[in-house]
């Protein structure tokens, strides 16, 4: 009788085959990536073949519903703004924006070059716009797509060398509002200004009484909720070059406020790459940043510090995530967490470079597997790999949802040859 036989079986020998089960299960799960990504060829129509992508973002332009892909960057002696039009994975390219340098500007040095895109939804309409900012004091720019003709709008902005930009309704009105920080040319000198939010009232940009120290030059503004209040609070990082230092502000009822950790434990980090990525459903949160530590100007080593968050109810903390720091390799360049396979565990990728902007970047990705990080290899992403991208050098890297199934896809610019996709063709338990 089979019920008999099931209640017959002593009970410590039924936990042991449970053992046994669970164990095969487990050791299934972490032998098995399901992280997968196919690499090919793409040809994407009016887009130059000489361009070399210094920035880009991710805005729906039209209001179609999906995501365009705004690059910007140099091509043939020129600053060029290129809308890449994805309908459905299916790229054509159309320039928004070009501006032809000037002899005394060096095509690809640093001082020439778009610096940043970012996008917001100025006007609430659904329709994305660009914001445009040159290295040196150009005009900023509003780049509107409006029934197929591009209008272009300055800013009653100060003109900001080494601008850094952040889009967040940091009043919570529906309206997203503008944080700008820079460096203004006084005689010949960079000298910085206090960062500044404005706000967006119906469309139009108005400085505030907000501002925030303008400390080391910073080069990076992350917009994150790091209490998970709904309040969007910043962090701000620092350019290389200079003595990092990293400032983390919440946005509470009362206004920003600079968080100040015990033991100074906020490591400072120039060139910062930030993420936030929460590894165990129900875990803490961590900070997840990427840069280079440096002691004294100009000498420093790469390095990767994860922050394990702990909110109090009124204060927030800070410890290592000493677990994350071992999985992940120290590293100089951009950190991305998301759930590259739906499994609903946050992935990472890493984007390493070499502190010399010019060098070929590396592509790692670590899957998550029950709140454990582990570094996948043999993937097209590898170089040496003997597949497609393996022979490339990879000058950049756009994580993007090409095809909209809410999975991160890669697009990569190499050297020589055209833009290569890794499409994302992972599924749970696959
Ligand atoms: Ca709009
Ligand atoms: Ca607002
Ligand atoms: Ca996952
Ligand atoms: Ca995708």
């Amino acid at each position: 009788m089979a019920n008999g036989t099931a209640i017959l079986i002593p009970r410590r020998k039924a936990s042991w085959l449970v053992g046994i089960v669970a164990a095969l299960l487990l050791l299934a799960q972490v032998t098995e990536a399901t992280i997968r990504f196919e690499a090919a060829g793409l040809d994407i129509p009016g887009l130059p073949a000489d361009l070399s992508p210094m920035c880009w973002t991710t805005a729906d332009m039209e209001g179609r519903g999906s995501k365009d892909l705004i690059v910007g960057g140099l091509s043939s002696g020129s600053e060029v703004v290129f809308m890449i039009r994805n309908n459905r994975g299916s790229l054509a390219a159309e320039m928004l924006m070009q501006r032809r340098l000037k002899p005394e500007e060096p095509s690809g040095s640093i001082s020439s070059g778009m610096r940043t895109l970012s996008h917001c939804d100025l006007y609430r309409d659904g329709r994305e716009e660009v914001f445009v900012i040159g290295s040196e004091p150009d005009e900023h720019t509003m780049l509107r797509w409006n029934h197929g003709v591009v209008e272009q709008a300055p800013l009653p902005f100060p003109k900001l060398a080494w601008p850094v930009v952040a889009w967040l309704d940091y009043d919570g009105d529906g309206w997203v509002d503008l944080f700008l920080a820079g460096s203004e040319r006084v005689d010949g000198q960079l000298r910085r200004v206090p960062g500044r939010l404005y706000r967006n009232r119906e469309g139009r940009l108005e400085p505030t009484e907000v501002t925030f120290p303008s400390g080391p030059p910073g080069d990076s503004a992350y917009v994150m909720d790091f209490n998970e209040d709904g309040r969007p609070g910043l962090f701000l990082g620092s350019e290389a070059g200079f003595k990092g230092e990293n400032m983390m502000y919440l946005n509470s009822a009362h206004g920003f406020e600079r968080l100040e950790f015990p033991g100074n434990t906020l490591v400072g980090l120039a060139d910062a790459s930030v993420a936030l990525a929460r590894f165990r459903p129900g875990g803490p949160l961590d900070v997840l940043v990427c840069g280079t530590w440096e002691p004294q100007l100009w000498a420093g080593a790469a390095l990767t510090v994860v922050y394990k968050v702990e909110v109090w109810p009124k204060r927030m903390w800070l410890g290592y995530d000493r677990e994350r720091m071992n999985e992940l390799p120290d590293m100089l360049g951009e950190v991305v967490a998301s759930d590259l396979d739906g499994d609903g565990y946050t992935d990472l990728l890493m984007i390493g470079r070499e502190r010399h902007s010019t060098a070929p970047k590396e592509i790692m990705v670590f899957q998550n597997t029950n709140g454990s990080l582990r570094q996948l290899r043999g993937g097209p992403w590898e170089r040496g790999s003997g597949r497609p991208l393996g022979a490339y050098q990879i000058l950049d890297v756009i994580p993007f949802d090409i095809d909209g199934d809410g999975k991160l896809d890669l697009l990569c610019f190499p050297r020589p040859g055209k833009p290569v996709l890794l499409r994302n063709v992972s599924a749970p338990g696959k």
